[in-house]
């Protein structure tokens, strides 16, 4: 990690500012003890949430510089601070590189959190009370995709189109159908629990006949799409976002993609409209995650997660789990836990134990509550990233089903958690 040991001024109470290479451990033991407790965390259990990863350690150096210092409201080459020098080069490189990992013709990077993008995405398109179209959360979508406790269902009416009940995948004459019969001004694709392709060409022509704009969600699948596994909807959407820490592997934060027509009202939609100050530190680290992306090995690792999550799935359907949607295209699948007489909180509960860490999820059509949920999601991106291949992918099956059969048992769960460090020591993520 970065020393800190150029810094010797002083503070606002007139002492040096700690000069130490261990400032974190001096100044705030206590949330020094945090990290590394989470640090070991993360190095001795297995993490299948399908939304994380373990970022490079290029990317933890960048969003833990002195970028985090800096106001810089505005964009490069016109901010309203002075000093914005480095940053403007910065944020530069992020825009060019995430351009061209998408063949995009605008990108935004200053979106904090992907609510935020999608938060700009709407204002860029829509006003209050227009009528947007997203997958409902249920069936697997997001909950700014229009849910009625989130901004999305409270400034806009919707209407949601869900999974059909038997293939439990989209069904685009149902999206169609909907479509014409309420005339959305905005159509959303993007899921947070789907497993299977999405086909944004489709979504772009639906959109196009009843004269919606349509906006693409690829969070979850922005690594896949950077690695050309699956469809790109940069050519048929008008505004595409995305988070850059799932698949991507980069630092927590989003971006937003669009036509070079909607380019301006992508900014002002950011900046002033719905963001003050940039995270600098975080732009920056975003350009290093961008960087790696478009590295030869960034298609290797995202082919490997798709492997992994098929291997993974296979297994668990060879040992008798009743998947959603059949299987599994992308890096992950959701698994219906009701034959086996076990909630998915329950699974989740008795999973951490046993140090898998696992995400429950509804299932289509769940019959118990949100909160307790009949499933669990189970995804491969961070397994991958230390190096842990379709061999291990398939054991993680034979270890999550001994600990759904287990649940109720400590020590067996306990027996479990020592095979699974066993099994991590083998792969570290962090020197
Ligand atoms: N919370 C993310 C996920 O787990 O999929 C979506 O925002």
């Amino acid at each position: 990690m970065l020393s800190h040991k150029h810094i010797n001024s002083k503070n606002s109470l007139g002492s040096p500012i700690a000069t130490s290479s261990n400032n974190l451990s001096i100044v705030d033991p206590e949330i020094q003890r945090i990290i590394a407790h989470e640090t070991h965390r993360e190095q001795t259990t297995i993490n299948l949430i399908a939304s994380e990863n373990y970022t490079h350690p290029a990317v933890l150096e960048a969003t833990g510089s002195v970028l985090t210092n800096k106001y810089a409201e505005g964009y490069p080459g016109k901010r309203y601070y002075a000093g914005c020098e480095s940053v403007d080069k910065a944020e530069q490189l992020a825009i060019d590189r995430c351009k061209q990992l998408f063949g995009a013709e605008h990108a935004n990077v200053q979106p904090h959190a992907g609510s935020q993008a999608n938060m700009a995405a709407y204002f860029a398109l829509l006003n209050p009370g227009d009528t947007i179209m997203g997958m409902s959360l249920s069936e697997g979508g997001h909950l700014t995709h229009g849910h009625p406790v989130n901004f999305s269902g409270k400034f806009y009416k919707v209407v949601q189109y869900k999974v059909d009940p038997i293939t439990e995948q989209i069904n685009y004459d149902e999206v169609q159908r909907l479509a014409e019969q309420h005339k959305p001004k905005l159509i959303i694709a993007g899921a947070s629990a789907y497993s299977r392709h999405i086909d944004f060409a489709r979504f772009a022509a639906i959109a196009k006949s009843v004269g919606a704009f349509f906006m693409a969600d690829i969070a979850h699948i922005a690594g896949l799409i950077a690695a050309n596994l699956h469809q790109n909807p940069v050519p048929y959407a008008d505004i595409v976002t995305s988070t850059t820490h799932k698949t991507l592997r980069g630092p927590r934060g989003a971006f937003m993609l669009s036509t070079q027509p909607l380019a301006d009202s992508v900014d002002r939609a950011i900046m002033p409209g719905s963001q003050g100050g940039p995270f600098m530190h975080t732009i920056a680290a975003k350009a290093v995650a961008f960087k790696l992306a478009l590295e030869p090995e960034f298609t290797t690792y995202q082919q490997q997660v798709v492997d992994n999550a098929r291997a993974m799935a296979q297994t668990m359907q060879e040992l008798g789990y009743r998947l959603v949607a059949g299987g599994t295209d992308n890096h992950l699948f959701m698994v219906d836990l009701r034959s086996k007489n076990i909630t998915g909180l329950q699974a989740q509960i008795a999973l951490e134990k046993a140090g898998i860490t696992v995400s429950r999820s509804c299932i289509p059509f769940d019959p118990a509550k949100p909160w307790i949920t009949s499933g669990i999601r189970l995804g491969t991106p961070a397994i991958t990233t230390r190096g842990m291949g379709t061999h291990e992918a398939r054991e993680i099956a034979y270890l999550i089903d001994e600990v759904v059969k287990k649940h109720d048992n400590n020590r067996q769960l306990l027996a479990v958690r020592q095979e699974v460090e066993n099994k991590c020591a083998l792969f570290p993520i962090y020197e």
